[in-house]
């Protein structure tokens, strides 16, 4: 067991008072909230490209972290032992659920798609005879149809016919892999679905095309039995300038454009929603709306440097809002995804059990204090208070639609002056929430 960690222990909840590094202070799996368990609220998953594959590497410096796991990078041998490491870690920490892209699991074959489509069935092989017998399980798989130099121009809005039929090439086989695996969900996330400069850019032609690719998509997967969830991520830019599925909003009127939106979810990512200009809570309350909550890439960006950092969550504050927002819609169809990698100087393979237990207890705390903002009441209670002139008479009617824009002039000509609308107290609910956070009890 101890192959790959060996000087992490299995991790344990001990309690917010415990000094254990090694240790969750607040994530307890079997604790009840609001009527289900802790594990059942916060269904965590794994990111096997931060935490298996990516070594520190940043645009000015080269690796700083040894995941070689015993084996030569870039090998079938090296993927396997990932595999291993990945089993190891998620035992330790209690984790169910893994995310990965094709080929975050094997090495591309630069000259040959089968060659890596066979690889893929070797490691998925491997994957399915590691995780028997354990309660390890695929959330959700996609493809990298970003890193290769053949989608510089996008996969699905490639201006090469060629290039698009390798998009669904890969695809193809990730549809194959999800139903293989039993992953709940096949994530689209569009890193080159977008443009560089308008300049060159055919953005009817290209959207359709990326519509064409998700129908397609989805159409193979449910043909060869797959029943899970198909999600998009929005993101706004990075690596491209624009990227069409800007935000949830934009993403979702895209599905519903093109009449995808039963077979299609949204997963939140927190650092894209910043990079949007929006809080995560904003995008949740949008999938909420909406309804197309989905699932949620956790982590957190650093609002003085504005790109994609990738952080460990941390911020208790945002993941409180976020928690509020989810249990409010009924939870999530997936999980959480710690798309998030350590910092480049935590280094050490203690560092990457360190970020896990602080992400999973910063998400542990924003439930159990979301839990008690609901439970406290003021919040909503005020809400419904402040829109209640919404169920009288002329409220009703307006929202029934049984009056005219000229009934609603009259009915404002009788009043001559309207009543004061109230306060919004943004400051008073606001001060209501920092005294459900630190509250002593
Ligand atoms: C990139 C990003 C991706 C997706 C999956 O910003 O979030 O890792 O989650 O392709
Ligand atoms: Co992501």
């Amino acid at each position: 067991m101890s192959e790959f960690f060996p000087n992490v222990p299995k991790i344990q909840y001990e309690g917010r008072d415990s000094k254990n590094p090694f240790a969750f202070k607040y994530y307890d799996a079997d604790r009840v909230i609001l009527g289900r368990k802790m594990s059942e609220h916060l269904p965590f998953a794994m990111a096997w490209w931060h935490n298996l594959c990516a070594v520190g590497v940043d645009m000015f410096g080269s690796g700083t972290t040894d995941k070689t796991f015993g084996a030569e990078m870039g090998t079938v041998e090296h993927a396997k032992r990932k595999v291993d490491a990945a089993v190891e870690f998620m035992t330790k920490l209690g984790i169910e659920y893994y995310c990965f892209h094709d080929v975050d699991v094997v090495p591309e074959d630069p000259d040959d798609i089968n060659e890596t489509n066979r690889r893929l069935d070797e490691v998925t092989d491997y994957i399915l005879e590691k995780t028997k017998g354990t309660n390890i399980k695929c959330l959700w798989t996609t493809c990298n149809m970003f890193g290769n130099p053949r989608f510089m121009n996008g996969a699905g809005s490639t201006n090469s016919a060629d290039v698009y039929c390798f998009a669904a090439a890969q695809l193809k086989k990730a549809l194959d892999n999800a139903v293989k695996l039993g992953a709940k969900g096949y994530v689209f996330w569009g890193g080159r679905e977008g443009y560089e400069t308008l300049l060159n850019t055919n953005m009817a032609l290209e959207q359709e095309n990326v519509a064409n690719l998700f129908r397609m998509t989805r159409d193979y997967g449910r043909k060869i039995g797959f029943t899970g969830d198909f999600y998009v991520e929005p993101k706004p830019k990075e690596p491209m300038k624009h990227q069409y599925d800007f935000d949830a909003a934009t993403a979702i009127g895209f599905l519903r454009k093109y009449g995808l939106d039963k077979d299609f979810k949204m997963n939140i990512e927190a650092n894209h929603a910043t990079l949007a200009g929006h809080t995560l809570q904003h995008e949740l309350r949008v999938c909420a709306v909406e309804g197309m909550m989905g699932s949620v890439d956790a982590n957190m960006g650093d609002m003085l440097l504005g790109w994609d950092t990738d952080q460990f969550p941390t911020n208790v504050y945002d993941t409180t809002m976020a928690m509020y927002e989810i249990i409010k819609a009924g939870g999530l169809r997936g999980g959480f995804n710690f798309d998030s990698k350590t910092r480049r100087p935590s280094n050490t393979m203690e560092d990457m059990f360190y970020a896990y237990i602080a992400g999973m207890d910063t998400l542990a705390l924003g439930l159990i204090k979301a839990a008690e903002i609901i439970e406290d009441g003021r919040i909503d209670r005020f809400v419904a208070e402040r829109d209640a002139s919404w169920n009288t008479c002329i409220g009703e009617k307006i929202r029934k639609h049984e009056v005219t824009l000229a009934d609603c002039a009259e009915y404002a000509a009788r009043m001559k002056k309207p009543a004061d609308p109230g306060s919004g107290h943004q400051e008073y609910l606001e001060g209501i929430v920092n005294n459900v956070l630190f509250a002593s009890k």
